[in-house]
């Protein structure tokens, strides 16, 4: 029983111990994007990306405009600011946009 128990203890401080350094590779990483992106990349992303998944979607990139996607030079620039066609907005392509 007192096997059970230490290894058990020792198990649990283990997986405290993963956690913790799962966590701080998470707190690294968020801090490297913030790090290493243009500012206004990380403004624009902040305010613009509704779901936070870090991707601009077209959608999400009309809602800047009072016309909603109607407007052909909000089209225009969504389409001239992403890089690879795709139908989405990442941070590179908005830091590319922005040191141009
Ligand atoms: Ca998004
Ligand atoms: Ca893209």
């Amino acid at each position: 029983m007192r096997l059970f128990i230490n290894t058990y203890t020792s198990m649990l401080k283990l997986l405290t111990i993963i956690l913790a350094l799962n966590n701080a590779v998470f707190a690294c990483e968020a801090l490297n994007i913030i790090d290493h992106h243009h500012r206004r990349s990380i403004k624009v992303m902040d305010r613009v990306d509704i779901n936070n998944d870090r991707l601009i979607t077209e959608i999400e990139f009309f809602s800047l405009s009072k016309s909603g996607g109607n407007n052909p030079k909000m089209i225009k620039r969504f389409n001239r600011i992403n890089l690879d066609n795709d139908q989405f907005l990442t941070y590179r392509e908005l830091d590319a946009w922005f040191n141009r």
